[in-house]
């Protein structure tokens, strides 16, 4: 064997136990009670954990506003790794007129020679012409990438109902999963209009102007189109009690619906956004941070099983005029950049108050971290696990290491963090990529470029059987979109 790692303590999304990890040719040979190996990787009191799978983050990405974020695959992969990252999944994003394809390509020039781990896209669908519908949808999921975004809301990104079903079939049709971001446009635009008026522009108004009807009203409707065409559809980021409970609710009639949270809805607070100045901007994501209700509620539903998967959302727009203060330093908060870090400490935040805190259990932690990501998003049994065959993407874990957050912490281009000043206890200490060592003893030892695409395959639903629409008789024309 190439490399062993020993006498650490195993865990996955279904079990906890003793045993020395043997790695050759990059992927895991054994898993036995003692072995020996070439190298070998002493894990005593450590936990041998597979590699998180960030599946929601922005990276060297362009909003619909010309923005770019500040992190592109170097940094952006560099910080996952630190996070105990061994693989993520930024999007790729469509801007009207551009075609799919055309995307695509675009970020592989972006990706290419410049990830420590590897990696894939998630397509965000901003221009379903006939042509990407027809062919080029099926052209990129036989690309490997098999998920597609798109918006419910911001003007220039935001689909149709009609348009959503359009999406839902195509990707139902081929197996790929659909991911939503949901929040009602008008109701957005209605408040934001009036606060501007009236002069309310401080960062406080952003949370003002999201209100949780507004998510609760787009969840609904976007499960509701799912399930009329009974198409497997995720909803990212959920930071409502309301939002959760629809998607608890579809999840217990068996409808193949699935939910996302991320840490900023667990740990902040709109309070955050009333902080002196403009440091409130910090704080402004969309959708926007709550209440501590909100928290508790949310820290439930993870327990519940609401949430397959957890994410970071990282959306990284800096602190300066190259970021959100690029309008100036009054700028409305209808023109600061919506978004914040967080690829690097999703996970010890999750470790530490999810799991020291007695909240979650260490499998449940494996599982939303990683192993559903692989799951749904077509990369299982590769990865997201430490089974014989799997690729060797490991994260080994001091659960005792205790740290005081700061932008150190994060080794990513941005200029703060908003969990400043947090204390989390369990830190990742090592990560290996296909059995190679990316973070070691705290620091980088890969280079940029080693990663890989991952040219995913079909999500697995099973378990989720939904129901059809009997009005959508199979032998009408749109029955081959939508037949079972
Ligand atoms: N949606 C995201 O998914 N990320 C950042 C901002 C947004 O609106
Ligand atoms: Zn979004
Ligand atoms: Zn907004
Ligand atoms: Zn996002």
């Amino acid at each position: 064997m190439d490399l062993v790692i020993r006498n650490g303590t195993v865990a996955t999304a279904s079990d906890t136990f003793k045993a020395d990890i043997g790695i050759t040719g990059g992927r895991v040979t054994a898993i036995a009670e003692s072995l020996s190996g070439e190298r070998e990787i002493d894990a005593t009191g450590k936990l041998v954990l597979p590699g998180g799978i960030e599946a929601h983050c922005h990276i060297a990405q362009e909003s619909a506003t010309g923005g770019m974020t500040a992190d592109d695959y170097r940094s952006g992969s560099i910080s996952a790794a630190f996070g105990g990252n061994s693989c993520f999944v930024p999007f790729a994003a469509q801007h009207r007129g551009m075609g799919v394809i055309e995307t695509l390509d675009l970020y592989d020039s972006r990706a290419e020679g410049a990830s420590v781990i590897d990696y894939g896209y998630h397509l965000i669908v901003a221009d379903p012409t006939e042509k990407a519908l027809a062919e080029e949808l099926p052209q990129a999921f036989a690309r490997g990438v098999t998920s597609f975004k798109v918006f419910m809301t911001y003007d220039l990104m935001k689909i149709d109902d009609g348009q959503f079903l359009d999406i839902l079939s195509v990707a139902k049709r081929h197996g790929a999963l659909t991911m939503v971001h949901a929040e009602n446009s008008g109701i957005i635009k209605w408040i934001s209009d009036r606060l501007v008026a009236a002069g309310h522009t401080q960062p406080r108004y952003h949370a003002i102007s999201h209100p949780a009807a507004a998510e609760a009203e787009a969840i609904n409707r976007a499960i509701t189109l799912a399930r009329f065409v009974d198409a497997p559809l995720l909803i990212v980021h959920v930071s409502t009690p309301e939002g959760a409970g629809l998607v608890a609710k579809a999840r217990l009639d068996g409808a193949k619906i699935f939910g996302e949270t991320c840490p900023q809805y667990l740990f902040l607070t709109k309070e955050d956004l009333d902080r002196p100045g403009m440091e409130g901007a910090k704080f402004m994501c969309s959708p926007p941070v709550r209440d501590t209700a909100t928290q508790e509620a949310l820290w439930r539903h993870l327990q519940a099983g609401t949430f397959s998967v957890f994410s970071s959302d990282h959306a990284p727009y800096r602190f300066d005029a190259s970021g959100k203060l690029s309008k100036g330093p009054d700028a409305s908060f209808k023109q600061i950049a919506n978004g914040m870090p967080g690829i690097a400490l999703r996970l010890p935040l999750l470790f530490s108050e999810g799991v020291r805190g007695g909240r979650i259990t260490l499998n449940q932690f494996v599982a939303l971290g990683s192993t559903n990501a692989a799951k749904l998003y077509g990369m299982h049994p590769q990865k997201g696990t430490i089974a014989i065959g799997a690729d060797a993407d490991i994260a080994i874990w001091d659960p005792e290491e205790t740290r005081t957050v700061t932008v150190e912490d994060q080794h990513d281009n941005m200029d703060y963090t908003p969990f400043e000043g947090r204390q989390v206890t369990g830190w990742p200490v090592t990560v290996l990529s296909r059995g190679e060592a990316v973070i070691e003893g705290g620091k980088l030892v890969a280079e940029p470029g080693r990663g890989r695409f991952v040219a995913r395959a079909r999500p697995d639903f099973t378990g989720h059987p939904g129901t059809r629409t009997p009005e959508l008789d199979p032998g009408w024309n749109f029955g081959a979109e939508i037949a079972p």
